[in-house]
C-alpha cells in the first residue's frame, strides 16, 4: 500500500473545485487518509519546491502557492502515487489531456490546480512536510475488498 501527497492549489480553492476533486479521488476508489486545510507559507513552500529552486519560474512558483489557502491530504491505496498522477495529467492545462484533473479544469501556464507527489521518496518527505504521523489515520472501507483484486496487492 502506498501514499502520496496531494495539494489543492490556491487557484482551484479560489474556483470553487476542491469537491470536484475530492469526489475525482473519491469516486477512483482511493482512501483519503488525512486532510487539513491551511496557508501553505514561505518557508514550506521553498521546502516542498527546493529542487526548483535557481530555475526562472521559482519565485513566482511559491508566490503562486502561497497566494491563499490550499487543501492538503494524504492519499492511500495500491500504486497511489501513479494513478493520481495520471489522474492530474501534464503540468499545465493547455497540454493535459482531457478527462484529467488539468486537462479539464486548466488553461494557464502557471496557475495548474494540483500537486501530487512524483515518486515514493518525494511522497514520504512531502507526507512529512504537511502532516504528523497522528494526523493519519488507518481505517477500511466496507467494500475494500471490492476495489481491489488479490492481484492489485501483489
Ligand atoms: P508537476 O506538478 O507536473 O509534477 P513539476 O514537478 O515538474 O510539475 O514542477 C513542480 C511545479 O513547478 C509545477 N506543479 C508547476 O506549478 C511549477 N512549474 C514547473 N515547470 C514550470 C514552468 N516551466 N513554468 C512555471 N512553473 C513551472
Amino acid at each position: 500500500m502506498e501514499r502520496t501527497l496531494v495539494i489543492v492549489k490556491p487557484d482551484a480553492v479560489q474556483r470553487h473545485l476542491i469537491g470536484r476533486i475530492l469526489h475525482r479521488l473519491e469516486r477512483k476508489g482511493l482512501k483519503i487518509v488525512a486532510l487539513r486545510m491551511r496557508p501553505m507559507d514561505e518557508s514550506l513552500a521553498r521546502k516542498m519546491y527546493a529542487e526548483h529552486q535557481g530555475k526562472d519560474f521559482y519565485e513566482p512558483l511559491v508566490a503562486f502557492v502561497t497566494a491563499g489557502a490550499v487543501v492538503a491530504m494524504v492519499v492511500e491505496g495500491y500504486d497511489v502515487i501513479s494513478i493520481v498522477r495520471s489522474m492530474v495529467g501534464s503540468t499545465f492545462g493547455p497540454d493535459a489531456a482531457p478527462g484529467t484533473i488539468r486537462g479539464d479544469f486548466g488553461a494557464s501556464r502557471r496557475y495548474n490546480l494540483i500537486h501530487a507527489s512524483d515518486s515514493p521518496e518525494s511522497a514520504r518527505r512531502e507526507i512529512d512536510l504537511w502532516f504528523d504521523d497522528e494526523d493519519i489515520l488507518e481505517y477500511e472501507f466496507l467494500d475494500d475488498p471490492w476495489i481491489y483484486a488479490a492481484v492489485d496487492r501483489e
